[in-house]
């Protein structure tokens, strides 16, 4: 039976070791409520860190302890302090964390620690593959696994994998600082289906994709090597019965928790005063000082609400090993010192603050209690403390000011919501919200609420699952084998045992890496040295095929003792004949027409240009921004479409160009006709971009034809960039 394999860092309970007695608590919180039917279903099972180092877990205790696990359906990965270090309180913590909320000031770049996220990532997929059965999926949690998806994927290439991200995904121009940017992208680019909580993480993903792996995108979906892999958003909920049924048991209880107590003592000197919540983790990225600094303001500006209104603020410790956490509790301890210092009358002290986490109950007394829920995160994934506040509110009184930097500000848009940042509109809306009807809360709640309680935790989880399901099967007929050094070996072995061999080579993006420019792409000596060896062995005949104009190649490599195919196979060059012949009957009478349309549509989109051919014009984007000009491609098309219709001329898409040309002239017919008159034992083809597709197609079946980089392909193999393509050609040089 197919069972999914769910993983986070932390596993959804705590572990006590006292003496020789272990303790397993399961956690009671969000993600383990709303994974629990996936969790539970079959033989699912939970992998993940226990929370004790190996240190803590000793040797004899260990098998144990795994026993303990497992009755809880968990399996945990182990880890040294060292480990915990590097990975968590290290790359996850001062490198993701503040960087993805865009805390750049506070983003350190560490080799060793990156090292260690790395190894500790490999740890968890291994871990996996090691529960991994046949017909299994995978789910695959958060920041601290990022790599996870794709290190599954390297030794399980056919298992259905999702992953979801809990915080938010920074734009490209934050993302861009990473050094390690490709690796973070590609890693997660193992999965199937990628969740966000909302849809502005998503276009920032795909934007980052886009540019940083030059994937290709149709929506929602990215073609990465042989698989699409879908992006999607996913909003988090909350376990909403559990709250909601919570809070009017609260409400209809007749004993009072001690907390209860204190904040209606409170009311009792005070008879008019309202309480105003606020709860987080305390992180700077809750936007907790400002919270305290516009609060001050608005005791300031309207001095009527002193003694009438309190912040009941609760910080709950976290990350204490990372020095901006200490810092922040330093800060935050100052200011709730000098607010009340500066306010405090005999009765009444304005900021009651907690720093300590509460049991469930005491939770639930909050929520119940305050009016006014005060949530100013400067960046937040989502916040489910705003949904829980709303959950608690059960006769639908009270009022949420949300800061619009929480993904959870998209469906709560009833609630007030402010710019963190803004001192002068937080402090109008706490205003707004002491002075608000309560008809007014009633309304703007039960919307809220009743949205809250449809999109659960539950729901939540159920359709990533059925999301998961949903993605196509990958197809294995399109699945090109990875260079590795078995292939590899066995390539140079058939190569050798040949004696007339005849190699296509493509050269923008397989010879020649891919530059800004395109006039850039000259080619090295190294080059030049490679393909003088290759054609130095009389058993080899080599042909540089190219979409390029005749022009440019003939400055290259007009003297040079090989052929020359150009124009996608209208022109050739023999090395025997001085002068470049027509392949094709062709005209190029259309210019007229179409030269002015892309002349329009350069001028109005900078970075692009127009590229004059004898028989064909191409239109180049690649300097433009890439969406922009995805888009901009799209709308040429689609204007010279029509035009062309019936005229024998046809629209190809390179990379990052649109080419018009006379239909039917492409590189596959050339390589066809040239191997036709040839008669090799032996044919190979490499190529990178879609133009290179009609080789692959087109030249006989046994052809060695390979792609390079990661797009979809009917290649038989795939390399990964040009530098491993010269080191495979100066191998082939050698047989
Ligand atoms: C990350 C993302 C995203 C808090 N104090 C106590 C306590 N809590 C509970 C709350 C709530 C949870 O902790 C906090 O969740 P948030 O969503 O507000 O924030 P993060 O911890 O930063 O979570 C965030 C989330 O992942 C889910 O994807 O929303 O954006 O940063 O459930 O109730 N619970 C108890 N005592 C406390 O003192 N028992």
């Amino acid at each position: 039976m197919s069972k999914t394999i769910i993983v986070s860092n932390r596993l959804p309970l705590s572990l006590n070791i006292n003496n020789e007695n272990i303790e397993v608590t399961p956690s009671v919180g969000g993600l383990a409520t709303g994974l629990k039917s996936v969790h539970h279903d079959g033989n699912g099972i939970w992998i993940g860190w226990s929370g004790l180092t190996e240190n803590e877990v000793s040797d004899n205790l260990a098998p144990q302890v795994e026993k303990e696990l497992k009755k809880q359906k968990c399996s945990s990965v182990s880890l040294t302090e060292k480990e915990v270090d590097g990975f968590y309180y290290g790359f996850s913590n001062r490198t993701l964390w503040p960087l993805f909320h865009y805390f750049s000031e506070f983003t350190e770049f560490h080799q060793d620690q990156w090292e260690t996220y790395i190894s500790v990532n490999q740890k968890f997929a291994d871990l996996v593959i090691e529960n991994l059965e046949d017909g299994d999926q995978v789910w695959v949690h958060d920041y601290q696994l990022l790599l996870v998806p794709q290190m599954i994927r390297e030794q399980k290439p056919d298992v259905k994998i999702g992953f979801f991200l809990h915080i938010p995904f920074p734009s490209y121009e934050v993302f861009r600082t990473l050094p390690w940017r490709e690796q973070i992208l590609n890693g997660m680019m193992g999965a199937d289906l990628i969740g966000f909580h909302t849809y502005d993480y998503v276009r920032h993903f795909m934007s980052s994709v886009q540019r940083l792996l030059n994937c290709e995108m149709n929506f929602n979906q990215i073609q990465y090597e042989t698989r699409n892999v879908k992006v999607d958003s996913f909003p988090m909920g909350i376990d909403f019965e559990k709250f909601h049924h919570a809070a009017q048991k609260h409400n209809t209880s007749k004993t009072k928790s001690e907390i209860q107590l204190s904040l209606e003592k409170h009311r009792l000197i005070k008879g008019d005063t309202k309480l105003i919540l606020s709860i987080d983790r305390l992180d700077y990225t809750k936007g907790i000082a400002k919270r305290l600094l516009a609060f001050e303001y608005f005791l300031e500006k309207f001095p009527e609400y002193q003694e009438k209104v309190r912040l009941v603020m609760l910080a709950v410790p976290s990350r204490a090993n990372v020095p901006q956490y200490q810092d922040l509790k330093n800060e935050i301890d100052q200011l709730v010192g000098r607010i009340n210092g500066k306010f405090s009358t005999v009765n009444w002290t304005p900021v009651w603050y907690f720093y300590r986490s509460m049991p469930f109950e005491n939770l639930i007394d909050l929520y119940c209690s305050c009016e006014i829920a005060l949530l100013t995160p400067v960046r937040d994934g989502m916040n489910l403390v705003a949904k829980e506040y709303i959950a608690c509110r059960t006769d639908h009184t009270g009022v949420l000011i949300l800061s619009e930097m929480a993904g959870a500000s998209i469906e709560l848009n009833e609630a007030l919501i402010i710019n963190p940042n803004n001192f002068e509109q937080v402090a109008n809306s706490i205003k707004q919200a002491l002075e608000m009807p309560d008809a007014e809360q009633k309304s703007r709640n039960k919307v809220m609420q009743d949205r809250i309680a449809r999109y659960n935790v539950e729901r939540w989880a159920t359709e990533f699952m059925q999301n998961l399901t949903d993605v196509l099967a990958v197809k294995p007929t399109n699945r090109a084998l990875k260079f590795n050094k078995t292939i590899e070996n066995q390539l140079l072995e058939d190569f050798s045992s040949k004696t007339k061999r005849l190699l296509f080579l493509d050269y923008d993006g397989t010879l020649s890496p891919f530059t800004k420019k395109p006039e850039d792409a000259i080619p090295t000596p190294e080059l030049f040295e490679v393909l003088a060896e290759l054609h130095a062995n009389p058993k080899n005949q080599l042909v540089l095929i190219t979409g390029r104009d005749k022009n440019t190649f003939d400055s290259w490599f007009g003297d040079q003792p090989y052929s020359l195919i150009t124009e996608h196979g209208l022109w050739l060059k023999s090395p025997d004949q001085s002068d470049w012949k027509l392949l094709e009957q062709v005209n190029n009478s259309w210019f007229e027409v179409i030269y002015p349309i892309m002349m329009r549509f350069t001028d109005n989109t900078p970075g692009s240009k127009i590229e004059i051919k004898n028989y064909s014009l191409a239109w180049h984007y690649r300097n433009v921004d890439p969406e922009y000009g995805a888009n901009r491609a799209i709308e040429l098309k689609a204007t010279i479409q029509p035009i062309i219709a019936n005229h024998n001329i046809e629209i190809m898409e390179g990379d990052k160009v649109l080419e018009i040309k006379a239909s039917g002239v492409n590189k596959g017919k050339a390589a066809s006709r040239f191997a036709l008159d040839f008669g090799p034992d032996y044919i190979l083809a490499m190529g990178d971009d879609w133009t290179d597709e009609h080789m692959f197609t087109d030249l006989p079946d046994d052809t060695v034809s390979i792609k390079v980089g990661n797009k979809i392909t009917e290649a038989k193999y795939r390399i990964k960039d040009t530098s491993h393509v010269l080191d495979f050609l100066r191998k082939l040089a050698e047989n």
